[in-house]
């Protein structure tokens, strides 16, 4: 057995007690991967749809991203996917139940947008770090080199692709399973434009309420700044725990 699937597994059995984005631990788990493996909780005991607790304190990303904004962000827009999604599956239940269909689209579209949006955000706040660790490293680093040619032109074409967002949506770097390959996607909205078979390793949210308060209508400001505070420790896990 290898290491990574050796740690793929102890993830797994470490996420029994609710469903967690793939994060890879190490054997000597240490306060900080706890926090993270908290962070990437997406459902409680019951097996409903939980909002996870910050991995840091609303105010650790300041000056890049500010105290008020997080706050807003996780307790209020987080809040509201998390509701979102565990009201449609609630009324995807009754449905089976009462063997009444008529709402199935809507309330699958609903299922769709506020679930996609649960999970991007867990992703994102578990994708930035008070204390960037610096550049990619091991297996994270080499597939970097081969799919996108260093580092720099990664950041470029992310940056890029991340400000071109057609109105509301996320910058996405993902593994592709499939053709097992790193990609940069951008996602509108939450659930549209993403490619089957795609992991997202590492997102970057541009809805208005992600920046605004602080950065105005200046999104290419945030998320150039943004790229910063970057995880690659977080996305090394979970590219390690994808592959
Ligand atoms: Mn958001």
């Amino acid at each position: 057995m290898t290491e990574s699937r050796r740690s793929f597994l102890k993830a797994t059995a470490l996420t029994t007690a609710g469903a967690a984005l793939s994060v890879a631990f190490d054997a000597a788990a240490s306060a900080a991967d706890d926090k993270l493996a908290a962070a990437s909780r997406l459902t409680d005991a019951e097996g409903q749809y939980a909002l996870p607790p910050l991995p840091y304190e609303y105010k650790a990303l300041e000056p890049v991203i500010d105290e008020a904004t997080v706050r807003l962000h996780h307790d209020v827009h987080h809040k509201a996917y998390v509701d979102g999604a565990n009201a449609a599956l609630k009324r995807l239940a009754a449905a089976r139940a009462d063997g009444d269909f008529a709402l199935v689209k809507h309330w699958s579209r609903e299922l769709s947008f506020h679930g996609s949006g649960h999970v991007l955000h867990t992703l994102y706040w578990t994708s930035l770090t008070p204390t960037p660790g610096g550049e990619p490293k091991g297996e994270l680093r080499e597939a970097i080199a081969a799919d996108f040619g260093d580092l720099a032109r990664l950041k470029a074409h992310l940056i890029k692709a991340t400000v071109a967002v057609e109105a509301s949506g996320w910058g996405v770097l993902a593994y592709n399973a499939l053709d097992r390959r790193l990609t940069v996607l951008q996602a509108e909205k939450h659930q549209d434009l993403t490619v089957w078979g795609a992991i997202p390793l590492l997102v970057i949210d541009v809805w208005e309420h992600a920046y605004y308060l602080k950065y105005q209508s200046k999104r290419a400001d945030y998320v150039v700044a943004v790229w910063d505070i970057l995880d690659w420790t977080a996305a090394g896990r979970r590219f390690e725990a994808a592959r």
